[in-house]
């Protein structure tokens, strides 16, 4: 696997505090704020600290103590917004985006929270 990591992309510059962001919860590993243009009333990214550029990157490379932080922040996210089926909530979809046919805009793995609305039967 080769992937070289963009220092300069806008979620690595949120890391590093050059750019501000509304942040829903932050752990040691993981980042999570609310995306600038919401496809839905809940649209959350969810970006681990590490220098990773797609969910396979991420998988492949981060350490399980990374990986662990990561999905349980997901979790922690969804049942604290209320959107958990097994709560009572009406659901949620997650998406990650890679390369050119997944349409990733921003080469930082990132994994997005989408909830609040009937998201229909299409993953995009
Ligand atoms: P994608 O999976 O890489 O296609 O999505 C990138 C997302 O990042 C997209 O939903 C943008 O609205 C969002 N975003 C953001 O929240 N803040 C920014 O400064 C920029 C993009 I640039």
């Amino acid at each position: 696997m080769a992937y070289a990591y963009d220092d300069q992309n806008i979620f690595a510059k949120i890391l590093r505090g050059e750019i501000p962001n509304d942040t829903v919860m932050e752990t040691e590993h993981t980042l999570a704020f609310n995306d600038i243009a919401p496809q839905a009333p809940v649209h959350v990214l969810v970006i681990p600290k590490g220098a990773y550029v797609t969910f396979d990157h991420f998988c492949a490379e981060a350490s399980e103590a990374e990986i662990v932080d990561f999905h349980r922040t997901v979790a922690r996210i969804c049942a604290e917004t209320g959107i958990c089926p097994g709560d009572g909530g009406d659901g949620f979809r997650v998406i990650s985006n890679a390369g050119v046919d997944g349409v990733q805009e921003v080469p930082h793995y990132h994994l997005h929270i989408l909830a609040g609305r009937p998201l229909g039967r299409m993953l995009a």
